[in-house]
């Protein structure tokens, strides 16, 4: 232990500043972040596949151009925070074979189908709307690149969440065919949205560390509280029935009240044994020894500049 670069990371960490790639930080912190950064990398690659599944068939040009720029937004995203991880000395190789062979996890809600046009309204509202959640508070996240990323990211996400909201509020005031297309939709996304934040404190491992760390700010309970006291009201403006009896004001702690999540299905598709684990993961690889090509163009493009420049 550099015992200088230590004292020196308890005092940015306890005065509640930043740490760059260029200061010494403990093994354990690195790890961190090395873990949340790349997952939440791979989760907005991954992310883009239940949405790329509509874009050739959004019910019309203008929906397909926004849907192709929210995709798009997510490729950005990615890439900005597998930046950010590389800035840690993991290279990005390294990331996407973790990602390839499991050894690397991705949020556990794109492992869900997406059947229906609605399912992109349910996307948008209840998916980015978890996402705006869960990262506003990683803007203030102790790592400089991780949360600078952030503040761009949550900007985008929140326009992402309002696309969704539109694109449900617009089926609300359809048909009833298209009512019950949002409604069944809704059904199928909420709880699986509930659970993007993680199981409850209590069998949460890394919360206590990375909130001494700086890096969470809050624990998975009460950023799950604070998106469904959210989501109510916005689903009574859409019409929209929340799945689940238990949601109640409770007057003394100024919350909803909401039911217990099936955290077994939780773990189920952690354990890789969701609807579309499979066909995600398969498609990633599929598409990056398709683009293996491209790489090595690139590659001999570079080797080509780089002989002239010598010569
Ligand atoms: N899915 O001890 P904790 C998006 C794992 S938003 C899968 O509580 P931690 C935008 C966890 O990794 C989605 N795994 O862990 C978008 C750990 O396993 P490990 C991405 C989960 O890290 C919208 C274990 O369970 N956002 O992509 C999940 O303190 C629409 C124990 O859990 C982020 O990644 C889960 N839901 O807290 C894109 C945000 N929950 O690693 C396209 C940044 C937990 O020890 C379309 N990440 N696990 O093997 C975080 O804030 C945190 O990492 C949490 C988990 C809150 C996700």
């Amino acid at each position: 232990v550099d015992e200088v670069g230590q004292l020196r990371f308890n005092e940015l960490i306890a005065a509640d500043s930043r740490v760059e790639p260029t200061d010494w930080m403990p093994e354990g912190y690195r790890k961190t972040l090395v873990r949340q950064i790349s997952q939440h990398a791979h989760s907005e690659i991954i992310g883009m596949q239940p949405e790329g599944n509509w874009i050739t068939r959004a019910p019309s040009l203008k929906r397909k151009a926004i849907l192709m720029a929210k995709v798009q937004d997510e490729a950005g995203h990615g890439l900005y925070l597998y930046s950010a991880a590389q800035t840690l000395g993991v290279d990005r190789e390294t990331m996407f074979d973790q990602l390839i062979t499991g050894k690397a996890k991705y949020s556990s809600i794109f492992n869900y189908l997406s059947p229906t046009w609605a399912d992109m309204g349910s996307i948008g509202w209840l998916v980015d709307g978890a996402a705006i959640c869960n990262q506003v508070p990683l803007c203030r996240a102790s790592y400089g690149p991780y949360a600078r990323a952030m503040v761009r990211i949550c900007k985008e996400e929140s326009f992402h969440q309002r696309q969704g909201f539109e694109i449900l509020l617009s089926l609300m005031n359809g048909s009833d065919e298209q009512k019950a297309m949002a409604q069944e939709s809704v059904n199928r996304w909420y709880a699986p949205a509930l659970m993007m934040f993680g199981p409850p404190d209590g069998d949460s491992p890394n919360s206590q560390q990375s909130m001494a760390w700086n890096i969470k700010r809050f624990g998975n309970d009460e950023l799950r509280q604070r998106f469904v006291d959210m989501l109510v009201p916005q689903a009574e403006i859409l019409g929209v029935t929340l799945p689940d009896p238990d949601i109640a004001w409770n007057e003394e702690r100024g919350h909803y009240d909401f039911g217990e999540l099936d955290w077994t299905e939780f773990h189920e598709v952690l354990a890789g044994r969701g609807q579309a684990n499979t066909v995600r993961v398969n498609r990633r690889r599929d598409a990056h020894e398709g683009g293996e090509w491209v790489r090595e163009a690139a590659r001999a493009y570079a080797d080509k500049k780089a002989d002239k420049h010598a010569a």
